[in-house]
C-alpha cells in the first residue's frame, strides 16, 4: 500500500495529483506546518524532514523527481516517452530537471528574500527593502523572467512539456508554475500566455481536480486562471 505524506502547502501537492492521474490507491496523510516549517513528526520520517515522503510498502522515497520517477517506471510507463520517441524523451528529461534544477532555486530565493523583508521591523525595512529590489532587479527576476520566456516558447509548440501526452514532465513543472502564479501573479499574469494555457489545461484535468477535492490546502493550488 502506497502512503503519501503530504506537507500542507508544499511541493507534494503534485504527487497527490499524480496518484490520482495513474489511479493507483494509497493513503494521504497531511501535516500542518509548525511556525512555517515541516512539524517533528513529519521531519521523522526520512533522514532530510522534507515533503514530500512516500512510502510503498518497506520503502521510504523522498525529493520529489525520485519519487515521480519511481511512480511512473512502476505503475504507469505511458507517462514518460518510450526509447523509441527520442524527441519526447529529451523534452522529459530536460522538464523533470528544469523544475528542481533551475526554477525551483531562484523562485524560493524571492519567496525567501520577500518574505524575510516583510518580517524586518519597521526601522530596518527602507534599507532592507533597498538590498531586496536590488538584488531581484539586478539578478534574480532578468533570470527568472528568462526561464519563464524560455518555457512559454515550449508551450506554445506543445501541448503538454514532452509532446502530446500528459508525462512526469507536466508533474514536476506543476509546482514552480502553480507557485509562481499563486503568489507572484501580477508579476507573471498576461506575460506568457502559453503557459497559462497550459495551468487552465492541467486545473481542468479530472484528476487534477481529484487531488485538489482531497488535501486540506485546495487555495494553494487553485488558480482559476482568466483566459485572455
Ligand atoms: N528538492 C526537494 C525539496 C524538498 C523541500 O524543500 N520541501 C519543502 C516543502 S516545499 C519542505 O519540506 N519544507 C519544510 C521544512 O523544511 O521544514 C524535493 O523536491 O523533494
Amino acid at each position: 500500500m502506497i502512503t503519501l505524506h503530504h506537507l500542507l502547502a508544499s511541493r507534494s501537492f503534485r504527487i497527490v495529483w499524480l496518484l490520482e492521474e495513474i489511479a493507483v490507491p494509497f493513503e494521504l496523510k497531511q501535516y500542518a506546518r509548525v511556525d512555517g516549517r515541516a512539524p517533528q513528526e513529519f521531519k521523522k520520517l526520512s533522514p532530510l524532514g522534507k515533503s514530500p515522503v512516500l512510502t510503498d510498502g518497506d520503502l521510504t522515497l523522498f525529493e520529489s523527481g525520485a519519487i515521480v520517477e519511481y511512480l511512473v517506471r512502476k505503475y504507469a510507463r505511458q507517462m514518460k516517452p518510450s526509447e523509441g520517441e527520442e524527441k519526447a524523451l529529451l523534452q522529459y528529461d530536460y522538464w523533470m530537471h528544469d523544475s528542481e534544477g533551475s526554477m525551483m532555486p531562484f523562485l524560493w530565493a524571492v519567496f525567501f528574500l520577500d518574505t524575510g523583508a516583510q518580517k524586518t521591523p519597521f526601522f530596518m525595512r527602507f534599507i532592507i527593502d533597498l538590498f531586496v529590489k536590488g538584488i531581484r532587479s539586478q539578478y534574480l527576476d532578468p533570470e527568472i523572467q528568462s526561464m519563464f520566456k524560455y518555457t512559454d516558447d515550449h508551450l506554445a509548440k506543445n501541448t503538454y512539456f514532452a509532446g502530446d501526452n500528459l508525462s512526469g514532465a507536466d508533474i514536476m513543472m506543476s509546482f514552480p508554475l502553480t507557485v509562481a502564479y499563486k503568489r507572484k501573479g501580477s508579476e507573471f499574469e498576461g506575460k506568457y500566455l502559453h503557459i497559462e494555457r497550459w495551468l487552465r489545461l492541467i486545473e481542468g484535468r479530472p484528476a487534477y481536480q481529484a487531488a485538489l477535492a482531497k488535501v486540506e490546502d485546495k487555495d494553494q493550488f487553485e488558480l482559476n486562471l482568466p483566459s485572455h
